[in-house]
């Protein structure tokens, strides 16, 4: 064999290694922690992030309207700078750490389909927009993992001061147990038997992010309620979260687009 086809030969098996961590990056994230896992995972982060920036720039398109690219010259991240307000732009008002927070989750419901009916919850204590808001999930561990949605719209996102905002699987309240009004439909899916991990954020930076342990069949997670307004930092202790005891449905618990319960 000449040193010339070796070369050729050393240089294909390396595309077909770069394919295969790409391949698996986008499979889903490594079982295995290392320097080599940490740099697919990188990857994955990057193609995830390339592939929503495709989304967002498409959905703006079909508006009939284009996004201004974002300040942030990172690539990875995409920020739309104006919204519609009124159908007069203006900068988009995006929420910092600590303004929006986690505040209560319901990944195994009892009865219903759960891949309509599960949901969470999040409180506004500011006036915000969540144009950009990116949402995730990752399984285990309080690492930030690829982001699994991006809200988007030519038009102003906008959240009053110290309101909730629901997410569910589905909007039709015959499918999803009778919640109340729906904001926002997500589409991946929360395990039964993982600890229950989320975490927000917003041109990449987190501003929120909670792990739980596994949940109770037909019962929400809930950041303790009646401690004044709900806190990113406290909702760190998995110790102030607990059951929900109030039912919303006949079989199911939460107190979705309300104020939580005590824990006991
Ligand atoms: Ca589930
Ligand atoms: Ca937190
Ligand atoms: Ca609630």
């Amino acid at each position: 064999m000449s040193r010339k086809t070796w070369r050729l030969r050393r240089s294909q098996v390396a595309g077909l290694v770069l394919a295969s961590m790409m391949v698996g990056a986008l499979l889903g994230p490594p079982v295995a922690s290392s320097h080599v896992t940490d740099n697919i995972k990188h990857l994955g982060n990057h193609i995830w992030e390339k592939v929503i920036k495709r989304k967002v720039f498409t959905r703006t398109q079909s508006d009939g309207r284009f996004a201004a690219k974002s300040h942030n010259h990172d690539a990875r991240y995409v920020a739309q700078d104006t919204c519609l307000d009124g159908g007069v732009s203006r900068p988009v008002d995006r929420p910092g750490p600590g303004q929006l927070v986690i505040t209560e989750i319901m990944p195994d419901t009892n009865v219903l389909n759960e891949a309509q009916a599960e949901w969470f919850e999040l409180f506004a204590g500011d006036a915000m927009d969540l144009n950009g808001l990116q949402i995730g999930r990752a399984v285990g561990s309080m690492d930030v993992g690829p982001p699994l949605m991006t809200l988007a719209s030519a038009n102003c996102i906008e959240v009053p001061a110290s309101s909730y905002v629901l997410f569910a699987r589905s909007a039709d309240s015959l499918a999803n147990g009778g919640l109340p009004a729906v904001d926002h439909v997500f589409s991946f899916a929360f395990t039964n038997t993982d600890p229950t991990t989320l975490f927000l954020s917003s041109e990449g930076t987190v501003l929120d992010r909670v792990k739980l342990g596994s949940p109770t069949p037909g019962s929400s997670q809930q950041l303790a309620g009646g401690f004044g307004t709900p806190s990113a930092s406290v909702n760190d202790d998995a110790a102030e979260w607990c059951d929900s005891e109030s039912a919303y449905h006949t079989d199911n618990y939460g107190t979705p687009r309300a104020t939580n319960d005590g824990c006991p």
